[in-house]
């Protein structure tokens, strides 16, 4: 051990009699590091912090519900690799932003929710403070880490640590308690500004073992029927172009998860969405680029995956996602950018393309798909259904793949998920891992802020509702978004009636004939009513053309749709009829 009695101790910078404090550390720790933007809604105890971030030049976007400004952080966490930030005050504030928070862990983006609170004395022994709430014990299971800073010297490093927590290793969320207290402490400015810390290489990248590398190149030598699966880790990676160079190199088909298609354009030859059942069921070895054999991918098993036997190479930065399911042959644990450029240095040496018989029965289904559905999509019905309206949007994005598209709602995400192609990485942003309703809003606006992208938000009008007051914020910070709500009257149909014969609408049934276009009116932006595809078509055109905050009431057949979309199989139904 070091004899500490002999060693010099760091030297304390001078005194200079000026005075920082809890407020302005907080603020010159995050832009020390590069975190200029916030999402958040002001109140008691951090309302002057806004405003002194506004002050020194940071973004600071005010919501109308902590639960959409924490949706918009977590996404601008994984559009930029930065954490997203949202702000928020004590007990209701916080739990609002928490759903978001464990959005985020869940989904794998990194975000940090700063909250302020009320006096520790008092919380502790529960004497009834205002806003009074344990914050930090009740975030601790819904994120990566839950940190508290008491004072303001520890600012810095308590900073320091959000951030390398929620981008290291696999991306998450991170809660960062502030007393109200800790904010008007003050410091000398001197000691303040030296107890900054500025986080070097926040996520260091992970090399995969040589011998990991070899035994997943000697699995997939010898694969007859491969696929690659890409998921959103891939998408969030950006190794975009090494990700490309393997799956052209390997000749394989490629299944993209739907926050991972256009990582390579939709139309891209090897894709292989059209032919989603064939590949999964028939494929004999399975690489899996950053998506998890959840419940998306029916855990890697059972009828989806059908008979035949199946190796899974899995390439990801967490090792405990190997055997979650299913025995993963090849464990790649590594960061996507590193283990594919290692995949790809192997393939370099000898490689050979898949059976051409494969290749050729996956190009096949997937011809015989899009031919399929392919009069559907160009169909003028009115009321629009949603094959229609979508063949709409889908060539409104092929002429304009710079633009982003957020999408929710269950038939609405569904077909258009199936519908739309993507050309472009990360411009398709959804409900994710747990196919959540109220992203809408709070994606759109971070994804207009934080890439200056034109953005077309497509909504169940249910899914709609759970954000829609934020129009009012895209209005006020006049965003190029575009919201087009398919108005179907109901969750999932309008056509739904109350079994009792009561005077109340089915429980899934909405107003007739909403106008949610006055909505947007009532603020300032564009509101149009369609109720043709012509109409669609213009009205959006117009809307991306102009950069104007708008919103398209989109009429579609309240028939059009089915109970839960796809996922009809989770949804229990009850089988005793009562007399
Ligand atoms: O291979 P096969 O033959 O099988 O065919 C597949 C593809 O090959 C083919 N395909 C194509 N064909 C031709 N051309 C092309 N280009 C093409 N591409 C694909 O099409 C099929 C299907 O392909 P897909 O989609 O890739 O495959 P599949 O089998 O569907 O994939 C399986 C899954 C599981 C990966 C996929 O289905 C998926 O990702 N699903 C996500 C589902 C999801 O997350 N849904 C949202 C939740 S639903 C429900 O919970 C709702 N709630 C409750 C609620 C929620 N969620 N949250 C909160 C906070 N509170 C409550 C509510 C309230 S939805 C909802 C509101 C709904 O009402 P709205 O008004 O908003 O919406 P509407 O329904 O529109 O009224
Ligand atoms: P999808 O829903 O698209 O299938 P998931 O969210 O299930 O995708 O999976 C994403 C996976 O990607 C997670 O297991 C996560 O650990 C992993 N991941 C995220 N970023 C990286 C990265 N940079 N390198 C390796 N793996 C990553
Ligand atoms: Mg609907």
């Amino acid at each position: 051990m070091a004899d500490t009695a002999t060693q010099t101790p760091a030297a304390e910078p001078a005194a200079t009699g000026a005075l920082t404090d809890g407020f302005n550390l907080v603020i010159d720790a995050l832009k020390l590091n590069d975190i200029n933007t916030i999402y958040n809604v002001p109140g008691i105890p951090i309302t002057d912090l806004g405003r002194l971030m506004q002050a020194s030049g940071m973004r600071v976007l005010s919501f109308r519900h902590e639960q959409n400004a924490g949706y918009a952080a977590s996404i601008a966490g994984y559009l930029t690799q930065k954490p997203g930030i949202c702000m928020t005050v004590s007990a209701p504030g916080f739990l609002n932003g928490l759903t978001a928070l464990a959005h985020a862990t869940t989904n794998c983006f990194p975000m940090i929710l700063i909250s302020g609170s009320s006096e520790r004395e008092i919380v502790d022994l529960q004497q009834g403070d205002y806003e009074e709430m344990d914050q930090l014990a009740i975030a601790k299971p819904h994120c990566k880490a839950a940190y508290r800073i008491l004072h303001a010297e520890d600012i810095g490093i308590g900073i320091a640590r959000a951030i390398r927590t929620a981008v290291s290793g696999r991306p998450g969320g991170v809660y960062l308690d502030l007393p109200g207290k800790l904010l008007g402490q003050t410091l000398d400015a001197a000691k303040g500004a030296a107890s900054l810390v500025k986080v070097i290489d926040p996520a260091p990248r992970q090399l995969p073992a040589p011998d990991a590398v070899e035994r997943a190149l000697d699995v997939l030598r010898n694969a007859k029927r491969p696929l690659i699966i890409l998921g959103k880790g891939a998408a969030y990676s950006q190794a975009d172009d090494e990700i490309r160079e393997l799956v052209e190199t390997s000749g394989m088909p490629y299944l993209p998860m739907s926050m991972a298609k256009g990582l390579l354009p939709d139309t891209h030859p090897q894709c292989a969405s059209a032919a989603r059942s064939l590949v999964l069921k028939e494929s004999d070895v399975v690489l899996l680029i950053g998506a998890r054999l959840n419940w998306l991918l029916s855990h890697g098993k059972g009828r989806t995956w059908g008979d035949a036997p199946k190796k899974f190479v899995q390439i990801d930065i967490e090792p405990r996602e190997m055997d979650s399911n299913v025995e993963i042959a090849a464990p790649l644990v590594g960061d996507i950018g590193s283990c594919v450029a290692a995949l790809l240095a192997g393939m370099k040496k000898g490689w050979t393309p898949p059976p051409a018989d494969w290749t050729a029965e996956v190009g096949d289904k997937v011809e015989t798909n899009v031919a399929r559905i392919a009069p559907r999509l160009q169909n003028t019905n009115v009321p629009m259904d949603f094959h229609g309206a979508l063949g709409a949007l889908r060539t409104i994005i092929s002429e304009r793949p710079d633009t982003i598209l957020v999408n929710e709602g269950a038939n609405t995400l569904d077909f258009a998920r199936m519908v739309i192609d993507i050309h472009q990485p990360r411009k398709r942003l959804d409900v994710g891992t747990w196919g959540v309703m109220g992203i809408g809003m709070g994606y759109a606006i971070a994804a207009a802020v934080e890439t200056g992208s034109p953005v077309l938000a497509v909504e169940g009008d249910s899914a709609f509702g759970f954000s829609g007051m934020e129009i009012e914020t895209i209005c006020r910070y006049n965003l190029p978004v575009c919201v087009v709500v398919f108005n179907n009257g109901g969750i999932y149909r309008g056509s739904d009636v109350n079994p009792s014969g009561g005077e109340d609408v089915a429980t899934t049934v909405f107003v007739k004939g909403a106008r949610y276009d006055k909505m947007m009116e009532a603020f300032g932006g564009v509101g149009m009513h369609v109720t043709s595809r012509d109409e669609l078509i213009q009205a959006v055109n117009t809307a991306l053309e102009s950069g104007k905050p708008t919103l398209v009431n989109a009429v579609i057949d309240e028939n059009a749709g089915t109970e839960s979309g796809r996922i009809g199989n989770l949804n229990p139904q009850s089988v005793v009829t009562k007399k």
